[in-house]
């Protein structure tokens, strides 16, 4: 126990990357850990289909512990899904095989707004509470754990558009057309996301993550309207809970400007940027996370090495830095070549962190 009460970890480099204290090397872990790639993943698939799954707490943490069991990760994330909040919000939420999830009546108009109601998340979405305090219980300190959600600009496409989308037509009508209803919208989702991951943290999650995977779909005024404030709204209402707080804003990166008032600890970067020259330009006020492309784990493990210690070596001697890839892992990566990148990791980083004490 430390001076606070709790169990320290006993990996605490994760934490202490995103706060940018000193490490002996580069902690690591992939986005969408817990997925398809796996075979034990998919033998616990095989018998539930993915809704049972996330809802059913002893198999969501069976399915998130185990990129830590077999892969090395430094943190666990756990293993839900960003559509959950929605759901909970009134929508009904289907997943149809080898299409993925669906809500089969989406908003279209303000019209839809009453539909929604408030979420109380200990209540609502107990299933995520109960899956985190059995992860934490079985991951007993041997590394922390991300809790998640979806940022509300995100979660709003797939509100409006039912699915992913090629061009998003519909959110961006919505946009153009009646901008202070999607306004409201936001909103609404906003002080959902607030208690939802609010309520994470009471139950142990150890780390937020938001995910703003179609932030990149804007422009850059539409980025500082839609999407930015109602991320940093979030990011304020935990700023006191003593957990590092990430931004995924994916295709976001060459809006930095815009990025480094977002209020976050850590800054998720995708493959797109370098990542040395966005430390560069954020200097000591954020850690950043990423950004190794999801693709080129396809290669041979040789090459994915030298992936690897380019991107230390963009990002220098510094404090400051947890490896992930820039997006989540893909389903038919062999398990070899992730369990490659993150031995490649903790074997290549540790001279760059040589004169670092803890
Ligand atoms: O087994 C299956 O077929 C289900 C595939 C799957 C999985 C493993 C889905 C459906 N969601 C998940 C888990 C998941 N989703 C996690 C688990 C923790 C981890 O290992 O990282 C997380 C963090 C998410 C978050 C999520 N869901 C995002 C944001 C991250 C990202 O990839 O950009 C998004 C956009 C979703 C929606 C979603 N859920 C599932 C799919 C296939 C999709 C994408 C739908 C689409 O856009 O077409």
């Amino acid at each position: 126990m430390n001076e606070t009460g709790t169990t320290r970890n006993v990996n605490d480099l994760f934490r202490r990357a995103c706060y940018r204290q000193p490490v002996e090397r580069t902690p690591v872990w992939m986005m969408r850990q817990a997925g398809r790639y796996l075979p034990q993943y998919r033998a616990v698939r095989k018998k539930y289909d993915f809704i049972t799954m996330y809802k059913t707490p002893e198999l969501a943490a069976e399915v998130t512990l185990q990129p830590v069991d077999i892969i090395g990760v430094d943190a666990a994330i756990l293993f839900s899904d960003i559509l959950v909040v929605p759901e909970a919000m009134g929508m009904e939420l289907h997943f149809l095989e080898g299409k993925g999830p669906v809500f089969p009546q989406p908003m279209r108009d303000d019209g839809d707004l009453s539909r929604l109601r408030p979420v109380e998340a200990d209540l609502d979405l107990k299933f995520v509470m109960d899956a985190i305090r059995i992860c934490r219980r079985e991951l007993a300190g041997r590394v922390p754990l991300i809790g998640f959600a979806g940022a509300p600009w995100t979660l709003a496409t797939y509100m409006i558009e039912g699915q992913g989308s090629k061009n998003f037509i519909n959110i961006k009508k919505w946009r153009y057309a009646n901008p202070d209803s999607l306004h409201r919208l936001l909103e609404k989702v906003t002080v959902a996301v607030m208690e939802y991951v609010k309520a994470q943290v009471a139950a142990g999650a150890q780390a937020i993550q938001l995910f703003d995977s179609w932030a990149g779909i804007l422009d850059k005024d539409g980025f500082a309207e839609f999407a930015l404030p109602y991320a940093r709204q979030i990011f304020r209402s935990i700023d006191d809970a003593d957990v590092p707080l990430i931004y995924f804003a994916k295709g976001a990166g060459i809006w930095l400007d815009l990025l480094m008032q977002s209020e976050a600890d850590v800054l998720g970067l995708d493959w797109t940027v370098n990542i040395g020259e966005v430390r560069q330009k954020v200097k000591d006020q954020f850690a950043l996370q990423g950004n190794l492309d999801p693709v080129s784990l396809f290669a041979p493990p040789q090459n994915i090495r030298q992936q690897v210690i380019k991107i230390l070596e963009d990002f220098g001697a510094a404090n400051g830095h947890i490896f992930n890839l820039g997006h989540g892992i893909l389903p038919d990566v062999p398990v070899e070549h992730a369990q490659a990148f993150v031995q490649s990791v903790k074997e290549e980083s540790p001279r760059f962190h040589a004169g670092s004490k803890k």
